[in-house]
């Protein structure tokens, strides 16, 4: 099996841990955020046109924004699965170059995304990690069930897993909220040969802090995005473009 050969020479050029490292533990971490998916029509957060330019992140991803209006951040959400269902959006170049990367190495690769779309499952990646959860997931606050989000369902249904009524939010994780998964993302930086951040603005916390993590661990860490991100100076390589340009790139 060999690795594709711009993936093959960076790791070959960075023997670093990666290469005296045998191990079940992923040697190259692939973070993504909103970037990767903006080719493919959704909208990023912070850019001009961006999804905190029309809404208040304090109105519809906080936990106290639910308590005060929960039916304006279902309807939030309820936007964005529906933007999400439109035939146009699609995963792009980018998505599909990270989908054959995991196919190639499916041990050694753990594709971590900020992203609550389903385009990398769409374009082939068999296990996303979403570490601020899933738009097309409804959870339980009762019994903490995950369930598809079926069109139908309403905030006011019954819970079909335990049957508690109107405890159903969105299965998102909402600033001041833990995000998921975070003891597995920890140990896979810090075991890492490579660090991949892609399309990700570097604003929010802790992915924001990945980097950092993964470069004292002594990975070796690249930043592929539109534009520098506030961390670009963390990084030990910068390729910036729009993602369906540098990724397929690096990773060929
Ligand atoms: C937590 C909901 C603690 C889902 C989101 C220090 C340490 C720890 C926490 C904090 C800290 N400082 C502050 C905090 C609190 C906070 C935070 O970080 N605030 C920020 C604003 C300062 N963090 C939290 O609250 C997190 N929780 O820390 O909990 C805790 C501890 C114990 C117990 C309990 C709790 C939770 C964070 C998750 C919040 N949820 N969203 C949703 O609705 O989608 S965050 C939101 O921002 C999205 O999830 C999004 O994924 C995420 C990051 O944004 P980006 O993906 O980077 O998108 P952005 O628009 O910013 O940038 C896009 C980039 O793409 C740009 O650079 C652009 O140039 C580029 N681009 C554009 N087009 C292209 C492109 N690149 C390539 N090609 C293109 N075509």
């Amino acid at each position: 099996r060999r690795l594709p050969c711009r993936v093959a020479s960076f790791f070959l050029s960075n023997p670093g841990p990666l290469m005296s490292r045998a191990s079940a533990i992923p040697s190259l971490v692939l973070l993504t955020g909103a970037g990767i998916s903006r080719e493919s029509g959704l909208d990023t957060f912070r850019d001009a046109d961006g999804v905190w330019s029309r809404v208040r992140l304090e109105d519809v991803a906080t936990p106290e924004g639910f308590e005060r209006d929960p039916v304006k951040v279902h309807a939030f959400y309820n936007a964005r699965r529906h933007g999400l269902r439109d035939p146009e959006v699609v995963p792009n170049a980018a998505h599909l170059a990270l989908a054959r990367l995991e196919r190639l190495w499916p041990a050694e690769v753990l594709l971590v995304t900020q992203n609550i779309d389903d385009l990398h499952e769409r374009a082939g990646s068999p296990a996303p990690l979403h570490m601020h959860g899933e738009l097309l997931k409804a959870r339980c606050a009762a019994c903490d069930a995950v369930l598809p989000w079926a069109d139908d369902l309403g905030l006011e249904d019954r819970c079909p897993s335990c049957g508690a009524e109107a405890t159903l939010r969105p299965h998102v994780v909402w600033f001041g909220e833990m995000p998921l998964e975070m003891e597995r993302i920890e140990a896979a930086l810090t075991a890492c040969g490579v660090f991949v951040s892609i399309g990700t603005s570097g604003t929010v916390y802790p992915a924001a802090g990945f980097v950092s993590l993964a470069r004292r661990a002594g990975a070796r860490t690249v930043e592929l995005n539109l534009e520098p991100s506030h961390g670009a100076s963390l990084f030990h390589e910068c390729h910036h473009g729009p993602a369906t340009g540098v990724v397929p790139a690096f990773v060929e």
